[in-house]
């Protein structure tokens, strides 16, 4: 069974999000998705709107989700990877060029993000009243 990874926070989630996981499914028969616990996202300098639980029980209902498991650090990529055994890496494009370190392990894959949507994106808009994406200028 071949496997593929991503990584992320994945917090309210978005059709940016559904994107890349439709789009890392499609590469392999079996999608991990190591989910940023609230402490690794402090650390990224974002703050969650759902809790680690919340992301995780949202991320297992989508149909492309298989496993989720924790992400709490930058160094857990190869060993992932390995007891796993995964055979693709896959991230957005934001992130081309950072872990070609696990090109000695796997296929790494960077996609590119889906244009117009973010989570800090509906944050700002909601905190501006701002309309619904469909309506918006
Ligand atoms: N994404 C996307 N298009 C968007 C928004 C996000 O393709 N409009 C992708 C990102 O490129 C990433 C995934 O969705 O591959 C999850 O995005 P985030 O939750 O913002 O994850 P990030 O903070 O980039 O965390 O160790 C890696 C980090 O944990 C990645």
């Amino acid at each position: 069974m071949k496997k593929v990874i991503t990584y992320g926070t994945f917090d309210l989630i978005h059709h940016g999000h559904i994107n890349i996981l439709r789009r890392a499914k499609a590469m392999a028969d079996y999608l991990i998705v190591a989910l940023s616990t609230d402490e690794f996202t402090a650390g990224k300098g974002k703050q969650v709107y759902y809790k680690y639980d919340e992301r995780k029980l949202i991320l297992e209902a989508i149909k492309y989700v298989d496993e989720v498991i924790p992400e709490t650090s930058w160094e857990q990529k190869i060993d992932d990877v390995l007891k796993h055994h995964v055979a693709v890496f896959v991230i957005g494009e934001d992130w081309a060029g950072k872990f070609d370190f696990l090109k000695p392990h796997c296929e790494v894959v960077y996609l590119p993000r889906t244009e117009g949507i973010s989570t800090t994106q509906i944050k700002n808009d909601l905190a501006s009243g701002a309309q619904s994406a469909k309506n918006k200028k």
